[in-house]
């Protein structure tokens, strides 16, 4: 019995020694020392000793069993602190490794070239006025001397929300709205998003424009012409000639459109200009009477002049981006060279 006792001490120190984890030492513990264990089974097969042989073994039998019990006690500490060890190494922070830097967001081209176009009209005197983009068929057309036959205020070409209320086709209601509420002088740049229905390399459903209005005593088209050369020069440079040409729209009489001299041939020529030398950038006007006789405006006491431009089209001549789409894609790549 005795020798049964000092075989069970012997492999229960081999298998605790050899343990590497907690579950193989809790293994450990119910095979020697559990309700079904070896040393439990010799102290249970104690009574069917002599009562010479019996308080000797059940002393033995003690012995090993509260020497196991502290094996695995210290067993357990040791394997404990080990892996609290690893775990305090693998969590290290290394404070010398070099910082990940967050690559800092910025403005998209569109609103910041709208931006820039704003902040010269301001320089040069203009307030910046806004108005809702869902308007009436009143302050969008009819305010602005366009007939309700006018091709524009077809379903084609606009987008109505309902019968007499439309996405806004220009921002021009916004300045008919200025002139309603406050009387001359006026001078105001209107920024903000447009609808048409059109949809092409050049056109989105959806775009910017930037829009003027000034109205005073004695303004005149020379007034206009050196504004918006002013502007030109401020914005692409002042070796960069300008050219007007006479045009229609129903809400300035007269009209023009405006061209500058190529910003890539410099007016020699070439796939940009489609070999005209010019690039149309905008289309301006003197304010038509009607529009004035519409806002209360004493059309022969005062004068004014208008333009607009479409902020994309600036910023793809300005960049040379050969489609409009690359403006609304938000591919990083695209956009993070601006
Ligand atoms: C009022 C009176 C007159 C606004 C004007 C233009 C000329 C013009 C286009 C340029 C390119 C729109 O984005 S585009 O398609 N705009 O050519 N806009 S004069 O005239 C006004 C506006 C408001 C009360």
């Amino acid at each position: 019995m005795r020798e049964k006792l000092e075989e069970i001490r012997a492999e229960a120190e081999r298998v605790i020694a050899k343990a590497t984890d907690l579950n193989v030492l809790e293994e450990a513990r119910v095979k020697f020392l559990g309700r079904k264990g070896m040393v439990t089974d010799v102290l249970r097969g104690l009574g069917q000793l002599s009562a010479e042989l019996r308080p000797v073994i059940g002393q033995a039998a003690n012995e090993i069993k509260t020497a196991i019990s502290n094996a695995l006690d210290e067993r357990k500490t040791a394997l404990e602190s080990e892996t609290s060890e690893q775990r305090a190494e693998s969590d290290r922070v290394d404070l010398s490794l070099p910082g990940r830097r967050p690559r800092p967001g910025h403005l998209h081209l569109t609103p910041t070239v709208s931006n820039e176009i704003c902040d010269i009209f301001r320089e040069l005197g203009f307030q910046i006025a806004t108005g809702p983009d869902v308007e009436t068929e009143y302050y969008n057309f009819d305010s602005l001397n366009t007939p309700s036959d006018h091709p524009a205020r077809d379903s084609h070409d606009t987008f109505f929300v309902k019968p007499g209320v439309v996405l806004r086709t220009h921002t021009s209601p916004v300045q008919m709205r200025v002139m309603e509420k406050t009387q001359p002088p006026v001078a105001v740049v209107v920024p903000g998003r447009v609808y048409r229905v059109d949809y092409d390399a050049s056109h989105s459903p959806m775009f910017f424009q930037v829009e003027g209005l000034l109205v005073d005593k004695n303004v005149t088209f020379a007034d206009l012409k050196g504004t918006l050369i002013a502007f030109v020069h401020r914005f692409f440079g002042s070796d960069v000639k300008l050219r007007f040409r006479p045009h229609f729209f129903p809400f300035t009489e007269p009209s023009a459109e405006v061209d500058i001299s190529c910003t890539v041939c410099a007016g020699k020529g070439c796939r940009v200009c489609k070999n005209s030398g010019w690039l149309e950038i905008l289309g301006c006007g003197m304010v038509h009477p009607e529009v004035f006789r519409y806002a209360n405006y004493d059309y022969e006491t005062y004068a004014g002049y208008a333009f607009g431009m479409g902020v994309e089209r600036i910023a793809m001549l300005r960049h040379a981006i050969s489609s409009i789409s690359h403006l609304y894609e938000n591919d990083l790549r695209f956009l993070e060279q601006f």
